[in-house]
């Protein structure tokens, strides 16, 4: 089904990752039709990953908003696993964006590593919370974070690492391939479809519905996602629209005009509700289950 064009091969040895055996996983999809591998497990060697990465004397950044009652709920849980999990040798900065510096919790952290707090303001409303990010996150990259990092990558707060994330998850441009969708016929994606919105895709577009709980690349990579996915928030925002998706959509239809470098099997951000799959090998990073009645009000 998925193996790479041998010439492809060369390639992909040097996108980080000793991706080496797209063909031990016949039954999944391991590379999109522009070439870019679809990273799942047992298709690439996390060693040869984990020394490619110390070679080129990275740092590598993890940002992470947590604003209101995110920061109690996920934050300690999220960093405490990554502590376990992610980048494991590597340098790495975590940047937390929350209202309330103080109130981080204070995780220990192994040799090499940091913690940034930045501070943002709280928007009122829970869909601005999640849309100010792009915005936040493109300035962070023209500053501090975009000084001191190579590769970042992006997430949601509101998930915990499980087994390793390393380096074979990095990339010129990251997308995640959503947990519930990846399955779905492509026609039925949950893309933005109002012809009004910058976000929206027309019938017969989009390649995959990718997760916005998991993106990244290189700095100047996502300083172009961001800021153009701030510029469609504002435009919609603008003409009083919002994308089905919010941020979301646009990151959506971001990549399908900019093909990403590397997409992240559903193992690299898994929903422990849809069960065990045969497909699904080894969970990385797990949802934490959605409280949002509890939550967004
Ligand atoms: C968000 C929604 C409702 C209530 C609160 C919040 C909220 C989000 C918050 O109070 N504080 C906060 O820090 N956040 C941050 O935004 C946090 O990092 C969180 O993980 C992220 C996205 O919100 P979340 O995780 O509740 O939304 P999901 O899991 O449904 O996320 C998907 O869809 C979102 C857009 O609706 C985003 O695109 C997100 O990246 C997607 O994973
Ligand atoms: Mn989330």
């Amino acid at each position: 089904m998925g193996v790479c064009p041998p010439a492809r091969m060369a390639q992909l040895r040097d996108n980080f990752t000793g991706l080496l055996h797209p063909w031990a996983r016949p039954e999944v999809l391991t590379c999109t039709s522009w070439g870019a591998p679809i990273v799942w497990d047992g298709t690439f060697d996390p060693d040869a990953a984990r020394q490619q990465a110390t070679r080129q004397n990275l740092t590598i950044g993890l940002t992470v908003f947590a604003v209101g009652r995110y920061l109690e709920k996920y934050l300690e849980r999220f960093l405490e696993s990554a502590e376990q999990h992610f980048m494991v040798g590597q340098r790495v900065v975590y940047y937390v964006f929350t209202e309330r510096p103080a109130a981080v919790p204070h995780v220990p952290l192994g040799p090499g590593r940091m913690l940034r707090v930045e501070r943002v303001v709280r928007e009122r409303r829970w869909q601005d919370v999640s849309m100010q990010r792009m915005h936040t996150l493109h300035e962070a990259l023209g500053g501090r974070l975009g000084r001191e990092a190579h590769f970042v990558l992006c997430m949601d707060v509101d998930q915990h690492f499980s087994a390793a994330f390393g380096p074979e998850a990095l990339g010129e441009s990251v997308a995640q391939l959503h947990a519930w969708h990846y399955r779905w016929p492509r026609r039925l994606l949950p893309f933005e479809r109002d012809s009004r919105s910058a976000a929206a895709l027309g019938p017969g577009e989009g390649d995959f519905y990718y997760h916005a709980a998991v993106f990244g690349g290189s700095v100047a990579a996502l300083r172009g996602l961001t800021a153009h996915c701030a510029r469609g928030l504002r435009r919609d925002r603008e003409r009083g629209l919002e994308a089905r998706w919010h941020d979301e959509s646009h990151l959506n239809k971001f990549f399908w005009l900019h093909k990403p470098a590397k997409v992240l099997s559903p193992e690299f951000c898994w929903c422990p509700d849809l069960g065990r799959r045969p497909d699904i090998r080894c969970p990385r990073l797990l949802w934490a289950p959605k409280e949002y009645a509890e939550l967004r009000d």
